[in-house]
């Protein structure tokens, strides 16, 4: 009985050695201090020269919505300003649609950009937001600003950011905010006139356009790769595509939305 427990004593300081030796890893014993540990790699450099673009299209198979006439009266000066029958969610013609936000949505991932540079401006202007839809990069400013001699109130109702709403009672007025994380899309209102709105597209990349009245779109200066392109209306959805980006190359993209 008695030797049998030697032998497991010592069985035990047998293992027990081993494991102490292999926990110093391959290098034998010459253990590298645990500050030196290799940190986590790098994000994949980037060189523009490389680079090629995407470019398109986005196009509204059927009639264009008519404008809906706006309730302007409430508001005078908005009444005197703006026509009431503009619309901002169908804008186009000719079977191409406008405002609606393009950008890479798969494709991205492990890369670093440089920060933006200069501020995004949301304006409000003949009690419209100008523009209605924009993009703009986590951590950028956007200035929001008041052109209008009236009060307007602008309520952001992010859900991966923070909410925020305030009033800008004076024309000129301006102030400044960011957000913190990515998000499709960011809807602003203005609650003073229910037909304000506006919706900021907020990316941790810069590759990202709306489209114009003429429904183009270029995105620009991207590493070959492959991408996943998506195509945002506020009212029609989304849509997506797959495009394959080459060095030199401009790869061409369209999507088509159904009118409703
Ligand atoms: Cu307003």
């Amino acid at each position: 009985m008695q030797q049998r427990n030697v032998w497991s004593v010592l069985s035990l300081l047998v293992m027990a050695t081993a494991v102490a030796c292999g926990g110093g890893g391959d290098s034998g014993g010459d253990a590298a201090p645990a500050a030196s540990a290799p940190a986590a790699p790098a994000p994949a450099a980037f060189d523009p020269a490389s680079a090629g673009n995407v470019s398109g299209v986005v196009m509204l198979d059927g009639e264009l919505p008519a404008a809906e006439e706006l309730m302007m009266s409430s508001d005078p000066v908005c009444a005197m300003s703006a026509s009431d029958t503009m619309s901002s969610t169908f804008v186009g013609s000719n079977g191409h649609l406008g405002n609606v936000f393009v950008y890479v949505k798969e494709g991205l991932e492990g890369r670093s950009f440089p920060d933006a540079s200069g501020n995004v401006v949301l304006d409000q202007q003949g009690c419209r937001y100008t523009p209605h839809v924009l993009g703009m990069r986590v951590g950028q400013t956007l200035e929001i600003t008041n052109s209008d001699p009236t009060l307007h109130n602008i309520h952001a109702s992010p859900t991966a950011n923070d909410e925020f709403n305030m009033g800008q009672p004076i024309q000129g007025m301006k102030f400044e905010r960011s957000f913190d994380a990515a998000e499709i899309m960011v809807p602003f209102k203005c609650d003073v006139h229910g037909w304000m709105s506006a919706y900021v597209g907020v990316l941790d990349h810069p590759y990202f356009a709306t489209t114009a009245a003429d429904g183009m779109f270029d995105i620009s200066t991207l590493p070959p790769g492959d991408y996943v392109i998506e195509a945002w209306h506020e009212q029609l959805g989304t849509q997506t595509q797959n495009v394959t980006v080459a060095t030199g190359q401009t790869a061409e993209v369209s999507f088509t939305f159904t009118a409703p």
